[in-house]
């Protein structure tokens, strides 16, 4: 039988296990990457395994989320990443070199080859034909160390691309569409592989946008084909020796199937506060505008920004409209600037930010009171622009620049001219300049680790106990996002390095009371709907919560990082076996898990007795005896160092 592209990587990745969907399965790692808000904690479990020297084929470490450095926090931070890199034999991406997955996808992705990076939108690399899968910091640390990393077996979900976009629709539309489709929990256990005649009308930045907005899927990762006009990219950055051929049989297996019709897709906008909140810029009609945001990994590349140079080419920015644009890379930014496109930005009114997430993770630029902002992002969860009353809206970078010049949230379709965009296409060679990435050095063992006092180590769970008791602090909806768990915004991010400190934000823009509930109770249980932790990498999620005293999650159902991040914590993630029983428990009701261990271990049933109203709830924990065990020591740390 023939095979799709995700059996073909995972089965020349595979160590253990079987390709079945649902079991768990083992894959080596060829790459990996960090970022600067993931990264220290990242590199300082590494140095708690004792390792001399990374053992992937190559690692780096980019530094792109918190550039600002408004306090020596960060600063600190980037110089322990920049030594410890250097000292293991990690590249150092400095800050100004672009969003880690821009520069990854222009410099090392390789297609068929495996990449496992400590941010949710990994998987833009799948748009070059790899395998590329966001994780917690310390799933990335053990890759580095040389170890597995351990998944579910996902079902794969060929996407068939029919047909070709018409003008002004554009690879966010498709990715919109496909968020309208299937929701933010849609992609959960899955890889969505792209097919069929219209794969070969996107550029590999274009099939970019649609495999890291993936993540907002909940999906494991994406993946496109790779084929020649994969090629004609890898060509373009002089690295076609990286390129391989990587396509699917003609007779292979999915276990699920949709198609799109790309001809039938007009400019798309998801509405806040979700990515699939999804509607035609048609429908939503012409809103007044207050601030337009252009970049972000989803967004930011040459082709994305030379559309937007020419839309605001000999044009005013509206008066009442605050432009910011961010070049997703060093190469885009440089290569706009040499060719012109950036000075015809500038004269338009436009505000040329550092090539770093800025805004996206509400690093700057946070809207004014209940203002409206359309940003060419991924995401627009409450507050993640830093500002809570701000209403934000996603779009292509195309309706974006219309938007920006009008005021009013508007279809190019009506106001602009396609002949001004048309004849952008992917360049021949683009500037290739590698000066920004410092190779580590030979020999790590004379490199000093620099650790400024930023740097606090970070909590560790204990062995889970007979007996786990405590109160439900806070009951909560369904689709909570990280960004309600541990936000991150312009006062937050320094501390990344810091978790005594985040803990008086945990859950906090649900119940500003949280944090210090739970540090009176001393811990105690959380309970959840569905798709619980959707969103972002950051294990700070599940690291907070244990330095709270968290001892499990009682939900419907959880998002996939933040599930493993859990259990690498050795938080108990819980759900409901009847999900009635999630309205027999109230805020402030006593939970207690009597034989915690042997029920553990006995099978994927546990009881939790609801002390306060009598009555016991079935849930379920339906983990690889692996997992269990990981669970049982209180968390991967643990559970390595029992094992090694
Ligand atoms: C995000 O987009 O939410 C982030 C910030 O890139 C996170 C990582 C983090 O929280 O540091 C992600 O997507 O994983
Ligand atoms: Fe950075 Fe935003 Fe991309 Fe996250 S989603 S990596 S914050 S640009």
């Amino acid at each position: 039988m023939g095979k799709n592209i995700v059996q073909k990587i995972i089965g020349s990745h595979l160590i253990s296990g079987e390709m079945v969907p649902g079991q768990e399965i083992a894959i080596s790692i060829d790459q990996t990457l960090t970022q600067d808000s993931t990264g220290t904690m990242a590199y300082l479990q590494f140095e708690a395994m004792g390792i001399p020297r990374v053992k992937t084929k190559k690692s780096v470490a980019y530094i792109d989320h918190n550039t600002l450095q408004a306090g020596y926090e960060n600063a600190d931070d980037h110089k322990y990443i920049q030594t410890v890199a250097s000292k293991y034999g990690v590249y150092f991406s400095r800050p100004g070199n672009g969003i880690c997955h821009q520069v990854h996808l222009e410099r090392f992705s390789r297609p068929g080859w495996t990449l496992l990076g400590s941010d949710s939108h990994t998987p833009t690399c799948g748009g070059a034909g790899m395998l590329a899968i966001g994780a917690g910091g310390l799933d990335v640390a053990v890759a580095m160390a040389g170890g597995p990393y351990y998944l579910t077996m996902p079902k794969v979900c060929r996407v068939v691309l029919k047909g070709k976009l018409k003008p002004w629709a554009s690879a966010k539309d498709i990715i919109l569409e496909v968020l309208r489709l299937l929701s933010v929990k849609g992609g959960v256990g899955k890889v969505m592989e792209y097919a069929g005649e219209g794969v070969k009308t996107l550029t590999v930045p274009e099939r970019a946008t649609i495999t890291n907005m993936g993540a907002e899927l909940g999906a494991t990762t994406s993946i496109f084909p790779s084929d020649e006009l994969t090629r004609e990219y890898f060509k373009a950055q002089g690295r076609e020796e990286d390129w391989i051929e990587l396509i699917a049989d003609s007779d292979a297996q999915y276990d699920e199937e949709i198609e799109v019709d790309l001809s039938q897709i007009e400019p798309m906008v998801a509405k806040p506060h979700s990515p699939d909140n999804v509607d035609t810029v048609q429908n939503v009609g012409s809103i007044k505008v207050d601030q337009v945001a252009i970049g972000s990994c989803t967004n930011s590349s040459y082709l994305d920004l030379m559309k937007v140079a020419r839309i605001l080419k000999g044009r005013t920015v509206h008066p009442d409209v605050s432009l910011v644009i961010a070049p997703g890379s060093k190469q885009v930014y440089t290569m706009l600037a040499q060719n012109g496109a950036m000075g015809d930005m500038v004269d338009a009114g436009a505000r040329i930010l550092e090539s770093a997430c800025g805004p996206c993770i509400g690093m700057g630029q946070a809207p004014a009171s209940n203002a409206v902002s359309v940003r060419s992002f991924n995401r627009n969860f409450p507050g993640r622009s830093g500002t809570a009353s701000a209403q934000v809206y996603l779009t292509s970078p195309e309706v974006a620049a219309v938007t920006a010049l009008t005021g009013y949230l508007a279809d190019p379709r009506d106001v602009a001219k396609y002949e001004d965009i048309e004849d952008i296409v992917l360049p021949k060679e683009f500037l290739v300049n590698d000066n920004s990435i410092i190779p580590p050095v030979e020999d790590g063992s004379e490199v000093e680790v620099v650790r400024g006092p930023n740097i606090k180590p970070f909590p560790i769970n204990t062995p889970l106990s007979d007996k786990e008791e405590g109160v439900a602090l806070l009951k909560m909806e369904d689709n909570i996002t990280t960004d309600h768990i541990m936000p991150s915004n312009a006062k937050l991010l320094p501390y990344r390095s810091n978790i005594p400190h985040l803990s008086d934000y945990c859950l906090a823009p649900i119940d500003p009371d949280f944090p210090a509930r739970a540090k009176e109770a001393g811990g105690g249980f959380l309970i959840a709907g569905h798709n619980y932790g959707q969103g972002s990498s950051r294990e700070h999620a599940a690291l907070v919560p244990l330095y709270l005293g968290i001892k499990g999650v009682i939900a419907k159902s959880f998002a996939r990082i933040h599930m493993s991040n859990l259990i690498n914590s050795g938080i108990l993630p819980l759900t409901f076996v009847n999900e009635e029983d999630y309205d027999g428990i109230d805020e402030g009701d006593q939970l207690v898990i009597e034989d915690a261990i042997s029920q553990v271990k006995a099978g994927d049933k546990l009881i939790v007795r609801n002390v306060t109203k009598g009555k016991d709830i079935k849930v379920m924990l339906s983990l690889s005896p692996r997992l269990k065990n990981i669970i049982l020591a209180g968390g991967m740390l643990n559970y390595t160092k029992a094992n090694s």
